[in-house]
């Protein structure tokens, strides 16, 4: 028999890591139901109306599982706010679910309550899993602009001046869009950068400075660095994930299989990023470029210039001179990174898409050669049926 909790979903929406505090949310008829079940109140009486905040305790079988505070945020949404230790997450969801409740991925309970937000507006339920996911401030605030402006209201007024409109018009904007979302997309998840270079010019060093602690093993020796290692780095406006790798050198590539393992690892990194720094010992200037391919945006770094006199600094060819080991140029080549990859003076008020979604969209819309086609797709853009996937 189909009871009230058959329609009742869950997810944890907070990051599935050790935080401080997670969150759960139950939404659908028969939450409160099951919450009545599950839920012991710090005071005497128990009230569920939408706006009240609940302390008390999450239990089974006569025994607490954890402290909670519970948000009633509409009819028949909660949020559970427990302690952040994934074990008691875990206790609670397999609750909720003995219970009756389905427990799904974040973004099928999300898209549920943003179409009872926004209706058939599909732009603005992506917009905010979207920006829930955003790697900056920045990236949200993109987002957020298409919600209600950006992409939404330039699909509407194509759709509304269709008449007037010639077709290689909506085409171009569509392409300009397209062009810039990718720059967008470096703010809504953050850039892949590798450190490449010949061994020994100092890449570790200069990995070590940018993440501000000595991860990686650091030696005069070439060839140190055989495993590559990553960290995430807040700069100026975006976030980028460096990525130490091993020194490229043809030679290395067939003399055992670790090295040869390593020198692969290292260029399909190079294959896969948005940017590589391409390290160079300004004392020792070859510039490697095994694996480096013409399409690869790329920054050459003069490293080791405190070894060197300032008008040999002066005399090194087009690129950033740096110490990685004193620091200087570091500030420089943040910029350089930023600059290169257009994020510097790019406007957050662009129109942009932000979901695979829109793109296939968008390129369609592009390539499209009746209105009658751009007029479909533009109204799938703005109120197609969302899948999970
Ligand atoms: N003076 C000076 N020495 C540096 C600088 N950067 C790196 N070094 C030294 O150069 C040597 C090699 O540095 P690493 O950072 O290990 O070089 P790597 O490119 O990672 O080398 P592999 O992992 O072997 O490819 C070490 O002795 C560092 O201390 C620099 O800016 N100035
Ligand atoms: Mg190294």
């Amino acid at each position: 028999m189909k009871t009230d909790s058959d329609n009742c979903i869950a997810s944890l929406t907070t990051a599935k890591t050790v935080a401080a505090i997670s969150s759960i949310q139950i939404t659908g008829a028969g939450s409160v139901n099951i919450l009545r079940k599950i839920f012991r109140p710090a005071g005497k009486t128990v009230d569920f109306n939408e706006g009240n905040i609940l302390h008390g305790f999450i239990f089974a079988s006569g025994r607490d599982i954890d402290e909670v505070v519970i948000g009633c945020e509409g009819k028949d949404n909660f949020s559970i706010n427990c302690h952040g230790n994934p074990l008691i997450v875990e206790n609670i969801l397999e609750l909720l679910k003995r219970h009756g409740a389905r427990v799904v991925e974040p973004e099928e309970i999300m898209m549920l309550l943003g179409r009872g937000k926004y209706g058939d507006n599909t732009i603005a339920v992506e917009a905010d899993i979207a920006a829930a996911g955003a790697a900056s401030l920045a990236g949200a605030q993109i987002i957020a602009h298409q919600l209600k402006m950006g992409l939404f209201n330039t699909a509407q007024s194509w759709l509304k001046n269709m008449n007037v409109s010639q077709i290689e018009d909506i085409g171009a904007c569509a392409e300009r869009i397209l062009k810039d979302s990718r720059i967008a997309d470096f703010f809504i998840r953050g850039v892949k950068v590798v450190i490449a270079g010949a061994p020994n010019s100092g890449k570790s060093t200069l990995f070590n400075y940018l993440c501000g602690k000595e991860k990686a093993i650091v030696t005069d020796i070439a060839g140190t660095t055989r495993d590559w290692l990553s960290a995430k780095v807040k700069l100026k406006k975006i976030t980028a994930e460096f990525f130490d790798t091993a020194g490229l050198d043809e030679d290395l590539s067939e003399k055992n299989i670790i090295d040869s393992q390593s020198q692969k690892q290292a260029v399909d990194l190079i294959n896969e990023c948005d940017l590589v720094l391409v390290v160079v010992d300004c004392t020792n200037p070859a510039i490697v470029m095994a694996g480096l391919t013409e399409a690869k945006k790329k920054i050459a770094v003069f490293n080791k210039c405190d070894l060197i006199d300032k008008s040999a600094v002066a005399g090194l060819p087009y690129g950033v001179k740096i110490s990685a080991k004193t620091g200087a140029g570091v500030n420089e080549l943040i910029d350089w990174i930023e600059q290169s990859l257009g994020v510097w003076d790019f406007d957050l008020k662009k129109t942009v898409c932000f979901t695979e979604r829109q793109k296939k969209i968008l390129e369609q819309i592009a390539s499209a050669e009746t209105k009658r086609q751009i007029e479909r797709l533009i109204t799938e853009l703005l109120k197609c049926c969302l899948v999970i996937s």
